[in-house]
């Protein structure tokens, strides 16, 4: 824990990585620095964010929030205060926020939510950080399970509930359908070094 502590010391911009618990979060992080961010031994049960650090630069990635088995509905209101601490605490170095979501369910569950007329927690999550104006992404995880044809159709549902009309492919600099599985992650890492570009931090593309 202190060696987290550290490695957050002196680093001027950050990037994070949030969204629901198994949506690939730390899967996409691996893939797109080539580096493995710790993960505790049970998923979910990590309720600390975890950092990777390029120059001064930091990748986290956040504890998952929203249903995880085995884990008390108190302990998942714990997780979300805490994200949402963090963030506000940091909102001042974080130049980018990338949501990740599990594609293929999203819409499904976004519903059963709404059914109990319930707020989806990653719903809740992307409105924040636009609120408190950090620049967030979406990134549209696990596209390796849908077919090829699936896939504007899904990704406009998933959009469209985010509150942003359809269709998606006019959001080009904001959603990014990505498979960390299938390595393909073009779309995210394009917009990762437009952002870094607009911060004049073309020099940490060797990173990405
Ligand atoms: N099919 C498919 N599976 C994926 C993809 N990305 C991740 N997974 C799988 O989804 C599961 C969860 O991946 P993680 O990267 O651990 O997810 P996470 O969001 O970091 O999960 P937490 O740390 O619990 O919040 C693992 O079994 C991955 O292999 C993908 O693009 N496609
Ligand atoms: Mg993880």
């Amino acid at each position: 824990m202190a060696k987290n502590k550290d490695i957050t010391e002196g680093a001027g911009l950050e990037i994070i990585f949030v969204g629901r618990s198994n949506v690939g979060k730390s899967s996409l992080i691996r893939q797109i620095t080539g580096r493995k961010v710790k993960v505790g031994r049970r998923p979910g049960v990590t309720l600390i964010p975890t950092h990777i650090r390029l120059s001064d630069l930091l990748i986290t990635d956040m504890p998952g929030f929203g249903f995880m088995s085995g884990i008390k509905e108190r302990k998942q209101d714990i997780v979300k205060d805490r994200i949402v601490r963090y963030i506000e605490h940091n909102t001042e170095r974080i130049m980018l926020a990338v949501m990740v979501v599990d594609g293929p369910v999203f819409v499904e569950v976004a519903d059963r939510w709404e059914f109990r007329q319930e707020i989806p927690v990653d719903i809740e999550m992307f409105d924040f950080l636009r609120d408190v104006g950090i620049d967030t992404v979406l990134a549209v995880n696990k596209t390796d399970r849908v077919k090829e044809e699936g896939l504007d159709p899904m990704v406009d549902g998933i959009t469209e509930k985010l509150g942003m009309l359809p269709p998606w492919r006019q959001w080009l600099d904001m959603v990014a359908p990505v498979s960390a599985k299938k390595g393909q992650i073009k779309p995210l890492v394009s917009i990762i070094r437009q952002r870094l570009h607009a911060a004049k931090r073309d020099d940490l593309f060797r990173y990405f």
